[in-house]
């Protein structure tokens, strides 16, 4: 990692030339390494991972209703805030028809209830451990202060684990002694004081977050604002959440996951084929296979996650006759854009959202639009589909100006610059995903920052990451030297790095001082080390 403190634009120019010698260093890196990385890139191959088939008959598309997670409701309200309440828990669920599934849940539904609130009004959730292992929740997206914001090693154990931070080593003998461990319980705060978007909350456990997920430790919340509510947006049955999820199931109609430890306890890491990635043959949207939705023939916002371990998709709405409709972005990851954009496809990466309005008043009554995703094959090239079930008044309307609040920062604000490499390399010996060349340790500080200041990192990747900041959101600068791509719009706090290519951001370390991460959104690869510490002091 280099430090620049020259923010004046020409050393910036200066930067932007070596960083561009960088890159190809950055290639030959890979390809001198022998992984099959280099093979993979020089291919520019659409997906990074390896797919899982499954064994448990799949039903045909478009069948089974698509399910809207339950909103929970608080267990109290004191002083302005609201207390939640949340166990996980084993527990098995029809996901295919006839089927049962054993899941590791929140509160017993996959996707776990769904938290609303309110811009500023704090919230908390105590969280239950009664699974068999330790876990740690992190609500991605959100401005949290480090104590709540689900630091791998702040992990509540389950009853009868042993200490882990007194006993137990971590890959690679890491142990951190900042852990802050609690039994059975903890209380999660969330000051909420943020752009109004969609969040998630999922594990974070070192080591094991992507299988953590894919067994079901994954929910939805939202933040709403009465400017957002004002703007007139498609809202009630109208306004949809969809999780999308790539998942895999045996004969028995167990999830597969190709762990080294399926005990989820000990040994962290997949079987070797699947280093790249976990990906499965059935796509789930809010936990139903290619689920079917009936919509009036109007407006609706549909507010995407892409809740996948490695999966990437790129999104089409089709008509019966092949038409595709626009997908009309008005926000990402956090929150909405200053105007909406219009796409007729986009791409999106593992933990990013976008806010869309589909208009369905030109789809004849009893048609169907598909959701279909551009980089699948075969089944996975659909995901879901709305069926138009009858005429309606329009209620929703997108105005021309959505938020006059988004951060501008220019380059000349930035009192640092980084560069930061998302490469495969070796760990311990074997197979690791790399920043900087190091793997994760969370005894080590990467990435020391001010509150308060700006600065512009540029990373590079090999393969396809998605990288996400915690604490912050950014706005995409440039993508391989070039201006960003319609879909970089507006503030992020994920942005998919593609095989090959650098991207810089921009962003304002600000909120609060204290320990946070960065990683690669693969799940599987931010469990093979490709994660780092970002300490704002
Ligand atoms: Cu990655």
């Amino acid at each position: 990692m280099s430090e620049h403190e020259d923010d004046r634009p020409d050393g910036v120019r200066e930067v932007a030339r070596r960083h561009f010698l960088s890159i190809g260093g950055a290639l030959g890196l890979v390809a001198f390494t022998g992984l099959t990385t280099a093979h993979a890139l020089a291919r520019r191959p659409p997906r990074t991972g390896a797919e899982l088939r499954s064994e448990a008959p799949l039903p045909p598309p478009f069948q089974v209703p698509l399910p809207i997670p339950p909103v929970l409701r608080p267990a109290g309200t004191a002083g302005g805030v609201d207390r939640y309440e949340i166990t996980q828990r084993e527990t098995t669920a029809e996901i295919l028809p006839g089927v049962r599934t054993p899941l590791w849940t929140y509160d017993g539904t996959f996707p776990g209830p769904t938290i609303e609130s309110r811009r500023g009004r704090p919230v908390t959730v105590r969280h239950r451990n009664e699974l068999p292992v330790p876990t740690v929740v992190h609500l991605h997206g959100g401005r949290t202060p480090a104590a709540s914001d689900g630091y791998p090693t702040d992990l509540v154990l389950p009853g009868g684990w042993p200490a882990v931070r007194s006993g137990h080593h971590h890959m690679g003998g890491m142990r951190d002694p900042r852990a802050v461990e609690t039994r059975l319980t903890r209380d999660y705060t969330f000051p909420l004081d943020q752009r109004p978007t969609l969040l998630w909350y999922h594990d974070h456990r070192m080591d094991f977050t992507a299988p953590a997920i894919w067994r079901g430790l994954a929910g939805l919340h939202i933040v709403r604002d009465d400017a957002e509510d004002a703007l007139g947006l498609p809202s009630g049955p109208r306004e949809l959440p969809l999780m999308i999820a790539d998942r895999a199931f045996g004969a028995d109609g167990t999830l597969t996951y190709p762990a080294l430890d399926p005990a989820l306890r000990e040994r962290p890491g997949v079987q070797e084929p699947y280093l790249a990635g976990v990906l499965g043959d059935v796509i789930l949207v809010n936990g139903a296979p290619w689920p079917v939705h009936e919509v009036d023939a109007v407006q609706y916002r549909l507010r995407v996650l892409n809740a996948s371990n490695a999966r990437h998709y790129e999104l089409e709405a089709v008509t019966d006759d092949g038409r595709r409709l626009d997908l009309v972005q008005v926000g990402a990851d956090q929150g909405l854009l200053a105007a909406p954009v219009v796409h007729t496809s986009l791409p999106i990466a593992p933990a990013e959202r976008y806010d869309l309005v589909v208009d369905f008043s030109r789809v004849p009554v009893g048609g169907r639009v598909r959701i279909v995703n551009r980089l699948g094959s075969g089944r996975t090239r659909d995901v879901m589909a709305f069926r138009v079930a009858r005429k309606a008044k329009d209620g929703g309307r997108i105005p021309r100006v959505l938020s006059t609040d988004l951060p501008s920062w220019r380059r000349s604000d930035a009192v640092r610059v980084r560069d930061l490499s998302f490469r495969a390399g070796r760990m311990d010996g074997g197979h690791g995903w790399l920043i900087d060349g190091k793997p994760f340790d969370p005894a080590r500080t990467d990435v020391t920052t001010r509150l308060g200041d700006v600065e512009v990192w540029r990373l590079v990747a090999d393969v396809h990451h998605p990288v996400h900041l915690h604490l912050v959101g950014f706005r995409v600068l440039s993508r391989g030297g070039r201006p960003p791509l319609p879909h970089d719009a507006g503030l992020k706090d994920t942005v998919s790095l593609r095989p090959g290519e650098a991207a810089e951001i921009i962003t304002r370390f600000d909120g609060y001082r204290g320990r946070y991460l960065f990683h690669c959104h693969n799940a599987e690869h931010e469990d093979m080390g490709m994660m780092a510490n970002l300490q704002i002091v």
